[in-house]
């Protein structure tokens, strides 16, 4: 097992993903998790916020996955996956997935990932996974119109350790079968809320409605617009340059 061959587990900090970056910084071997009860600084991408209160799961972990750039932008996006699985697998309901990085039931997001590459000198150096999960979370707590709770969803509390052994289990052999090419597309397909749907996908201040259509290589969603253009969305992480006067993070 190589995803939570180590975990971390720690209580309030500000952000998982900068504690598992900082680690890899300093040269920690790959499959790293850092757990935290709770989140002051949790984030979303491009700068928005994840609430993180008790109750919720909240991980990052520290990939080093030697891959060229596309295929990490794939990895980011297919990494739901397994994130839908555990999720159906101990609370018996299937999630859908929003591309890039929502996992929802019945249309309500309960789980979100934040992706971070870190380059130095133009190369890809290492990737946070982060992905953070309502699990418990009371509803009241979060501040979130749009949120749902696992423990909603099933109407009892989640054995939150389980829930993680499920998660990394799953999480493992699907890293396991990214490095050797294996993309599972057709059983994300499943999955998706995005493909084969109408959706609105919001391209920089514009928000575009149409029709998923398939996932390019580089896990870039390709959809048709109302009037008939096809268009490719992309930017499913966050770039973080790590050439030397850049680096800008929390470290607790
Ligand atoms: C995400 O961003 O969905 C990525 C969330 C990643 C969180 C994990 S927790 C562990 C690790 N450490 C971190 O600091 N982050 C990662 P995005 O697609 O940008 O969605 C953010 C939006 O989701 C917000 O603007 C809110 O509208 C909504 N939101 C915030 N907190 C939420 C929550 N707990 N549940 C559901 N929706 C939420």
């Amino acid at each position: 097992m190589l995803v939570g061959r180590r975990v971390l587990v720690k209580g309030e900090v500000d952000s998982t993903n900068n504690i598992a970056k900082a680690l890899a910084i300093e040269g920690e071997p790959e499959g790293t998790v850092v757990t935290a009860s709770r989140q002051s600084g949790g984030k979303g991408r491009t700068g928005r916020s994840w609430e993180s209160p008790e109750g919720g799961l909240y991980l990052s972990i520290v990939l080093r996955p030697e891959l060229p750039a596309q295929d990490l932008t794939l990895l980011t996006v297919l990494s739901c996956l397994p994130v839908a699985q555990a999720i159906e697998e101990v609370c018996r309901v299937v999630p859908r997935i929003k591309w890039p990085n929502d996992v929802r039931v019945d249309g309500r997001k309960v789980a979100g990932i934040l992706a971070e590459v870190c380059y130095r000198g133009g190369e890809p150096r290492f990737m946070v996974l982060g992905i953070g999960i309502n699990l418990n979370t009371e509803p009241s707590a979060l501040n979130a119109p749009e949120a749902a709770t696992l423990k909603g969803v099933c109407g009892k509390e989640i054995d939150q350790e389980h829930f993680m052994n499920v998660l990394l289990f799953r999480l493992d052999e699907f890293y396991g079968k990214f490095r050797k090419g294996d993309r599972d597309l057709g059983v994300y397909t499943r999955y998706s809320e995005s493909l084969g749907q109408d959706i609105e996908v919001r391209l920089g201040d514009q928000k575009v409605r149409g029709r998923g259509m398939h996932l390019d290589p580089d896990g870039a969603l390709v959809f048709r617009s109302e009037d008939g253009m096809i268009y490719r969305a992309t930017s499913v992480h966050d770039v973080v340059p790590l050439d030397r006067g850049q680096v800008r993070f929390d470290s607790k």
